[in-house]
């Protein structure tokens, strides 16, 4: 509906109107109850102390790990702590229940980790006891102190110059544990709303576990600037969004979505999501990541004495990593070691991409590809949307458009030139499409609470996703890239995954039910954040897997979740051709690549709308110094390729693209080295 509106809007004309976001479409705190809950918490903290301590008399420490219970005096809950003293200065704090009735989800680590951290040698550890109030280790050679105080629990990090950060600064350390449903007898009061059942827009998400969220505060001392936990349409130096004279209202939130038309200088979930964050102050850096795939809203809040975050996730573990170094890049590398670097691109990545929503047919493709070199314009890539298939069944062809594929290919290899297509997660509902019917016959669609396919709505009508929780269905994925399974593919086709949030038009928010279900039973509401990192990473292996020499791959993709960065580039999404989308794209770009993920480009010159001459032009000019150089443009917008405005702008515009390839060495060496120390070429 709204995507119709908004074609009817570019057909009368109207579209550079400013164009909004629907808001309503997508969920505030308020509207979501765990968020509300927490916050609410927070909003009482001052007058009512923590309920946590830690029971000094199950204290153990060992093998550079320490592990106590703790104990929610509330309610008499017990929980596990351990906390991992690691090598380069990392700390890794876990929080389980003790004796949950069931599992909690804590599967995000295989896929996220490089590998299992490794501890730091015990022997430059030191405990000290307190009367059994505090224990304080100090790690790193000395460098540092961690000190757990027992009640309230909290972790207070410093080193000899003073506090740097504390876990429960604020006492909003919140665990809800799994509980079985009580139904209320006759009399008795209804159930808490939002606990086990909440609604939104005529959707209903029924809780089969219940409260599960877990919050906890993160003070930064002295640090005036906090930065990262994108995707966000903001600036660098996060907002703050509680406290006095707070700039946003809503939390930050991380939730991978589909916002059609998004807005800019907005805390609104995007379609990325990193829970990782980092201060620097001089002589002092600091960073914090949060290892869990659910949905995530983080309050920042400031004041004399530094800065306060408040984050609430909706479910899985308390798995939280504190980085400390004297520099920004010493806390990136710290990040990197256990999530992975980014993966060194290869070459022609770097160079300049031209896309469109679509490029009609095989005619089109050997039109454009001409006139960049009839304007003597540098390109590398050409890119083909969803258009190109026959009906959305993505791995085939439209076969009146494009006849004959594999010349098309050639004649731009002949050229070192490369093509992309784009593959999407849904996949049509169709019994003659070979991806569908080999999907369902072998079970690996993600299925509905009754245990059937799921069936949502996308591109090509009635679609199922794959689940790629489940290693036989990558592995099964990946083998749909091989030359001789993908038809009319070649060496020079490369992949770009779009909607992998993932996109489900009639879902609520725009996505997948909560309460969908992957392999082991989980709850998609458990990994929503990190569905499309599985779906491109088994995409990029299907690249590599492809070929039986060793050959970089190239993916782009539109989701993203901590280790994205060792597999695929992202792009910012559906943009819009005005200024400010232009100048957003700098800090967000800025953000995703101190989240690690560094090869991150935004669309050259917008793709809602009709840039003007001047516009593109600048665009272009801003473009060629960011990672990734894509142009791309919506399907209802004006031609807009490089040569089709005149003098000066196609010089102009030549200029700038050549710039690029002017710098092309160094960026690949900024990447080399960004691919083993983390420090973003984007800087
Ligand atoms: O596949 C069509 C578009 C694509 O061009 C764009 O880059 C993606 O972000 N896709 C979204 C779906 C439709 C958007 C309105």
């Amino acid at each position: 509906m709204i995507r119709l509106l908004s074609r009817t809007l570019f057909f009368l004309g109207l579209a550079n109107l400013a164009l909004a976001v629907k808001r309503e479409d997508f969920k505030t705190c308020a509207q979501s109850s765990f968020c509300q809950r927490n916050r609410q918490l927070a909003k009482e903290a001052a007058s009512n102390s923590s309920p946590y301590s830690v029971i000094a008399n199950t204290l153990q420490f060992q093998d550079s790990v320490f592990k106590a219970d703790i104990l929610n005096q509330k309610n008499n809950v017990k929980f596990a702590l351990q906390v991992f003293f690691l090598e380069n200065n990392a700390v890794r704090i876990r929080i389980n229940e003790k004796a949950a009735i069931k599992p909690r989800y804590d599967e995000a680590k295989n896929h996220v980790l490089v590998k299992e951290p490794i501890l730091k040698s015990p022997k430059t550890l030191t405990g000290k006891e307190n009367q059994g109030q505090e224990f304080s280790i100090s790690y790193s050679d000395g460098l540092y102190t961690a000190k757990i105080q027992f009640s309230p629990f909290k972790i207070d990090f410093s080193s000899e110059a003073g506090p740097i950060l504390t876990v429960n600064e604020r006492g909003l350390f919140n665990f809800e544990h799994f509980r079985t449903k009580v139904e209320p007898k006759e009399g008795e009061a209804p159930l808490e709303e939002g606990l086990w059942e909440e609604s939104f827009k005529g959707f209903t998400d029924p809780k089969k576990n219940g409260p599960s969220s877990i919050s906890v505060d993160v003070s930064f001392h002295n640090f005036a600037h906090v930065y990262g936990i994108p995707e966000h349409a903001s600036q660098l130096s996060l907002k703050t969004t509680a406290g006095e004279a707070h700039q946003y209202d809503e939390p930050y939130r991380l939730y991978n979505l589909d916002v059609f038309e998004y807005e800019v200088d907005n805390p609104m979930a995007l379609y990325g999501s990193i829970p990782f964050m980092v201060a620097h102050r001089k002589g002092s850096s600091a960073g914090v990541f949060w290892l869990n795939s659910a949905e995530m809203w983080v309050d920042v809040a400031k004041d004399n004495k530094g800065s306060h975050t408040h984050w609430i996730a909706e479910s899985g573990l308390a798995d939280i990593f504190v980085f400390l170094g004297q520099e920004p890049k010493s806390v990136l590398k710290q990040y990197g070691d256990l999530t992975g670097f980014t993966a060194l691109p290869p070459a022609f990545s770097l160079g300049y991409h031209q896309c469109r929503w679509n490029y009609n047919d095989q005619e089109d493709v050997k039109g454009v590809d001409a006139k960049f070199d009839e304007f003597d314009i540098p390109y590398d890539v050409i890119w083909l949307d969803i258009e190109h298939t026959d009906g959305k069944r993505y791995f085939t062809w439209d076969q009146n458009k494009f006849t004959n594929p594999i010349e098309m290919q050639k004649n731009l290899t002949i050229k070192g030139r490369k093509l992309v297509n784009i593959v999407d997660p849904h996949i049509k509902r169709d019994d003659s499409y070979y991806v569908y019917k080999e999907a369902t016959q072998k079970g690996y669609f993600v299925k509905d609470p009754s245990g059937n396919d799921f069936d949502g709505w996308c591109w090509p009508g009635s679609s199922s996703w794959v689940d790629y929780t489940l290693p036989e269905a990558c592995k099964w994925w990946a083998s749909l890239f091989k030359l001789d399974k993908y038809a009319g593919s070649t060496e020079a086709l490369y992949v770009w995954n779009d909607m992998n949030e993932p996109s489900v038009f009639n879902g609520p928010e725009i996505t997948m039910q909560k309460d969908r279900v992957h392999h082991g039973g989980w709850e998609h509401r458990d990994l929503h954040n990190m569905y499309g990192f599985l779906f491109h990473r088994s995409t990029a292996d299907g690249l590599v897997q492809r070929l039986d020499i060793n050959r970089r791959p190239f993916v782009l993709s539109r989701a993203f979740f901590p280790g994205t960065q060792r597999v695929s580039a992202i792009w910012t999404g559906d943009n819009t051709a005005t200024w400010e989308h232009l100048k957003i794209s700098s800090p967000m770009l800025l953000s995703i690549s101190l989240a690690g993920v560094s090869f991150s480009g935004a669309d050259v010159g917008g793709f809602f709308g009709n840039p003007e001459p001047e516009l593109l032009t600048r665009w272009y000019q801003a473009g060629a110094f960011q990672p990734f150089f894509r142009g791309h443009a919506h399907i209802d917008s004006k031609r807009r390729e490089p040569w089709l405005f005149g003098e000066p702008y196609t010089s102009q515009i030549r200029t700038a693209i050549r710039n690029r390839y002017h710098l092309l060495p160094y960026w690949y060496t900024l990447f080399f080295q960004n691919s083993f120390d983390g420090v973003s070429p984007m800087r």
